[in-house]
Parts: C-alpha cells; sequence; structure tokens
C-alpha cells in the first residue's frame, strides 16, 4: 500500500480489517442517504419552484399510502438491526479474550505507561509482544484516567484509578506501531505516548530471556512475605492454617462471604481483599487484616495476584515463611537457567 498518504493506520491486528469494514459501511450508508436527501431536496425545489404558491389540499394525493409508509418505515429498520447485529457482534467478540491470551499488565500514571509481563520483564513506554499471539492487557491508573490507544490494532480502552480494566488484541504484523494515550490527563498527556514492538516468536523469545528478572509471581511470593501476609495466610510450626484462609487455589473459584454472596475470586476480588478487606469477609474468618492501601502500589498488587493465579490448582495452606525459597515456587523458568 501507499505508504505516503494513508485514510486509516496500517491495519496490524486481528479485529483491525473487521472494524474498518464496519465503520466503512456506517460511512456508506450514511453518504448514501445523506445524499440522495440532499440532491432530492434540490431536486424538487428546482422542479417546482413554480407551483410553491398552490394550495396543498389540492394536490395532497399522497397521504395515506400504505404501501409507501411500510417501505420506508422496514427498509431503514432492517438496515438498523443489521448494523446494531453486527456492532453489537463484533463488540462482544473484541471483549472476550481468548483463555490462552498472554497476560499483560498496564499500569498508567502521570505521564507514562508501566508495563509488566507476566514472565518477569517490565518496561517503560514500550511493550514488546510476539506476532500471532492474542495479548491480554489488565489496566490501572496510580492518578487520572488514560486511554490506552493503538490505532494500528483498533483498540482504545480507558485506564482508570481504583478498578481494572482490560483490553485484548492479537497483532498480526511484525513492526512497531504507536501507543497513545487518548484522553485528556494534564499538562504532559501529549507525551505520553509510547510503542507497541511486535517481534517473531524467535526474536520475542530472545528478548524475553535476555531480561533476567523474576517473572512476576515470583515477585509477588516475595512480596507475600516482606508485607508480612504469609503471618496469617501460611502455615504455622505446627502445620496448622493460621488466622487467615489459604490463598492456594482460590483463583478462579468461588468464596463464600460472609454477607452469603459466593463472588468468583479474579484480580479485582484480590485487589479489594487487599485494600478493603471489610468490604468483602471470606465466611468464617474475622475481620482482622489490615488494609494495604497506600503501602502496596497497582504494580505490586499485580504481582501478588499473579503469585495467587499461579498457585491457583494448589490445595492445602501457602508454606511457612521458613520453609520458601525460590525454588519451592511452580513454574519459575530461574530453575532452568541456573
Ligand atoms: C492480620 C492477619 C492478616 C494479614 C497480615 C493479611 N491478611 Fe489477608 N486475610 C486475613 C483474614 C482473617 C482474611 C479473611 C477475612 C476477610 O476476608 O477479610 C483475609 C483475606 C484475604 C484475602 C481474601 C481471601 C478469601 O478467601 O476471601 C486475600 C486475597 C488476602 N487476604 C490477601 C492478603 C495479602 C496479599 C496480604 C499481605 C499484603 C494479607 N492478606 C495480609 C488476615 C490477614
Ligand atoms: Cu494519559
Amino acid at each position: 500500500m501507499n505508504e505516503s498518504f494513508r485514510i486509516l493506520p496500517e491495519a496490524a491486528s486481528r479485529s483491525a480489517g473487521e472494524v474498518d469494514l464496519l465503520s466503512l459501511t456506517l460511512l456508506g450508508i450514511a453518504t448514501i442517504f445523506s445524499a440522495g436527501i440532499a440532491m432530492a431536496i434540490v431536486f424538487f425545489a428546482v422542479r417546482y419552484w413554480h407551483t410553491r404558491d398552490v394550495n396543498r389540499e389540492v394536490h395532497d394525493s399522497v397521504r395515506g399510502h400504505w404501501a409507501i409508509e411500510i417501505f420506508w418505515a422496514t427498509v431503514p429498520l432492517l438496515i438498523l438491526l443489521v448494523i446494531f447485529w453486527w456492532g453489537m457482534d463484533l463488540y462482544l467478540r473484541e471483549h472476550k479474550p481468548p483463555t490462552d491470551a498472554i497476560e499483560v499488565s498496564v499500569v498508567a500514571k502521570q505521564w507514562m505507561w508501566k508495563i509488566g509481563h507476566a514472565s518477569g520483564p517490565r518496561e517503560i513506554n514500550t511493550l514488546h509482544i510476539p506476532v500471532g499471539r492474542p495479548v491480554r492487557l489488565t489496566m490501572i491508573s496510580e492518578d487520572v484516567i488514560h486511554s490506552f490507544y493503538v490505532p494500528a490494532f483498533r483498540v482504545k480502552r480507558d485506564v482508570l484509578p481504583g478498578r481494572y480494566s482490560t483490553m485484548w488484541f492479537e497483532p498480526t504484523k511484525v513492526g512497531t506501531y504507536h501507543l497513545f494515550c487518548a484522553e485528556y490527563c494534564g499538562t504532559d498527556h501529549a507525551k505520553m505516548i509510547g510503542q507497541v514492538i511486535v517481534q517473531t516468536p524467535e526474536d520475542h523469545a530472545a528478548w524475553l530471556s535476555s531480561q533476567q528478572t523474576m517473572t512476576r509471581a515470583q515477585r509477588g511470593r516475595r512480596l507475600l512475605e516482606s508485607s508480612g501476609c504469609v503471618q496469617c495466610h501460611g502455615e504455622s510450626a505446627d502445620g496448622e492454617p493460621r488466622n487467615g484462609p489459604s490463598l492456594s487455589g482460590i483463583f478462579g473459584r468461588r468464596v463464600p462471604l460472609k454477607d452469603g454472596t459466593q463472588p468468583v475470586v479474579d484480580a479485582a476480588y484480590i485487589r479489594r481483599a487487599i485494600l478493603e478487606p471489610q468490604s468483602q469477609v471470606h465466611a468464617g474468618f474475622t475481620e482482622v487484616m489490615p488494609s494495604f492501601a497506600g503501602k502496596l502500589d497497582p504494580e505490586q498488587i499485580l504481582d501478588i495476584t499473579a503469585y495467587i493465579e499461579s498457585i491457583a490448582d494448589a490445595t492445602g495452606p501457602l508454606p511457612g515463611p521458613g520453609k520458601t525459597s525460590l525454588r519451592d515456587m511452580p513454574d519459575s523458568p530461574s530453575q532452568e537457567n541456573e
């Protein structure tokens, strides 16, 4: 395609083509109707200019023409229903990430994007991803509302303080694409830009292994110790669980709460459990957990969440503080490297 002139940005994700087709269809339909109506106005104005003073009632022969009434009510209805169905279908597909998506966390703040990969590496204003794999972003802001926007992927989603938002896409072309903040967020909003670097799977694997970090889950495990969570959530010396519920095997399951509800444990549940423990008390436990608001930042909470997710299939209490080392951790790549 001609690089020097484009009406639309490059299309580099799986859904980009269909998003373009839908918006061009809408534009086409709107153009046909607007042009048709404008031409009819001009045509009738000219055609009937000389009869403008004639008494209308005499010539009003169109009134009560049922065929026409039904025609111009049903045709637009059908067109609108097709647009509605297509748009809704695409929207729903765009909002349901495939289960095998690569997990990436995004923490926005004035004025930068902090990106975290499940396998450990963190980057700022840059996102490295492999081509041909769906990527799911879990995003949160440290201050005001931002919006994560990658025009080449045709995706944009607000990044909110105090609440996770998610988004997914599947890049289809190797290359470097613009990342913008699409929500005015203060003085340097215009500088809150970055790059999405889509690599071949081999290049991406090489990039990941060149990064040499703990995985997010490993960092999360460390935080459970350094923040004192294991005091209550680990196992005591005599093997009895302590006064907090075990964090093993809870991710993705339902937990019974004191108020009778049974929410599913997801990232948002864990975040609330850490920041507002009194808001959702596990049935059968006392409300002794202190809030960690202001003590753990959003990235640390995401790391802890990654750890709890990594032990989603485990049973029993967390290993006690004395017994843990990184070697005991599930799927730790540093073991292979050693
Ligand atoms: C003083 C003891 C104590 C400490 C310290 C503590 N917790 Fe808790 N935690 C509890 C108790 C008791 C509950 C159950 C009651 C409730 O839900 O508030 C709980 C509940 C939770 C839950 C919800 C689990 C469920 O089954 O509903 C999570 C997640 C959690 N804690 C994570 C943490 C993390 C992460 C830390 C450290 C940053 C931590 N806790 C520190 C006592 C503690
Ligand atoms: Cu911003």
